[in-house]
């Protein structure tokens, strides 16, 4: 309501009716709660060093008697017998990956030739690069009009190794969604509950969704997508090969300290340079057009492309992954952040078990305050 924003935005800009006494007092608590956490996550990393050094050793000399694991293949499910409740208790909440088939989500098909007549718009182009330091092994690579990078990426050698990656369609070309009342997409029952909605100005509820254009050449190396955030990619056109490891074994992956990055290539991996990569629970799968795929927020995932594709993505926060992310913005001092996830006012927590598929303009327009919810 107007009223609830109102004093929403007392309170960012200070000028809460709270006596300023009890304001430092609540700070002076939640500093000392997050110094806590702090300390603690220190030490836990430090426990995890010495037993990642110890079973890395152990390996070496052969004396880890831990059967190696098989890769598994990927799930798979249709969208018209997986219900929001079985899919949030089976995949989203315990963090595992599925594929989703027989979804429909949008009204006019969107091919390379649909979105190069509706967005006359330059973008900007990423390629690969070999240093596991940079996200996905991607750099910047040029800009370019993108019909003409639509028109060219699969026959110049030079943008053949060129990705469009990642661009965001509310923000850059908001035609796709179609004249108002903006049905021209329609956000899947899974994801219709995403928090980044609910967050007034929280600025990244109008990232996404986000395109993506590659040829077979492009790829993203091993990574966990950004704050805590899980992912789904929609596939229109092209053949996806996706590994995907789990969160709770880290001990196995070879992270770059400090990054959400990893040292291995995980479509070639050294083995003898990472034997504890062998141990992993890895897994592995291609997806098809029509098909989405589904990553649970902090689990790393590789992916390349075996043909041309074109699909469409979102990064999202909900019940399944909010800790997650309330944890990562604490980490990197996102305190107002952290207080609209946590404050029990801006964003109200759950998901309802009957949330039905919503056109982009009914996504946009929902009262999230005023539902009931039954799925935390
Ligand atoms: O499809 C890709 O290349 C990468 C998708 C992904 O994992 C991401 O954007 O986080
Ligand atoms: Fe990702």
């Amino acid at each position: 309501t107007i009223e609830a924003r109102a004093a929403f935005a007392d309170r960012l800009s200070g000028r809460s009716a709270v006596k300023e006494a009890d304001a430092s007092r609540h700070n002076e608590q939640i500093m000392q709660l997050f110094r806590s956490l702090r300390e603690g996550h220190a030490r836990l990393r430090k426990l995890f060093k010495e037993i990642f050094s110890q079973l890395h050793a152990l390996d070496l000399f052969g004396k880890l008697q831990t059967p190696r694991h098989r890769a598994r293949q990927l799930e798979r499910r249709s969208a018209s017998e997986l219900s929001v409740r079985e899919f949030m208790d089976k995949y989203a909440f315990p963090g595992r990956p599925v594929v989703i088939t027989d979804l429909q989500l949008t009204g006019q098909p969107w091919t390379l030739d649909f979105f190069r007549r509706t967005c006359n718009k330059t973008v900007s182009m990423m390629r690969k690069n070999g240093s596991s330091a940079t996200w996905g092994r991607l750099e910047f690579a040029d800009k370019l009009p993108l019909a003409e990078f639509i028109d060219t990426h699969t026959t110049n050698a030079t943008r053949k190794t060129w990705y469009l990656h990642d661009w965001s369609l509310p923000r850059k070309c908001p035609e796709v969604f179609g004249p108002a009342p903006y049905t021209g997409f329609t956000m899947p029952k899974y994801f219709a509950g995403d928090y980044f909605q609910r967050t007034a100005f929280q600025g990244q509820q109008h990232s996404w969704p986000s395109l993506f254009i590659g040829s077979e050449e492009t790829e993203s190396a091993m990574h966990i997508d950004s704050a805590g955030t899980s992912f789904w990619l929609y596939l229109i056109e092209g053949r996806k090969q996706w590994r995907f490891y789990s969160r709770t074994d880290f001990v196995n992956l070879y992270q770059r300290p400090g990054t959400p990055h990893f040292y291995p290539d995980v479509f070639e991996p050294v083995h003898e340079h990472f034997p504890l990569l062998k141990y992993a629970e890895m897994f592995e799968g291609i997806q098809e057009p029509g098909e989405l795929i589904f990553i649970p927020g902090g689990n790393p995932h590789g992916v390349r492309n075996l043909s041309p594709i074109l699909g469409v993505s979102m990064n999202y926060v909900d019940a399944s992954n909010v800790w997650m992310h309330v944890w990562e913005l604490l980490m990197d001092d996102h305190f107002p952040e952290f207080e609209l996830f946590t404050d029990n006012i801006t964003v109200p927590h759950g998901l309802r078990s009957t949330q039905q598929p919503l056109s982009f303009g009914e996504w946009k327009s929902q009262t999230w305050n005023e539902f009931r919810y039954d799925m935390f």
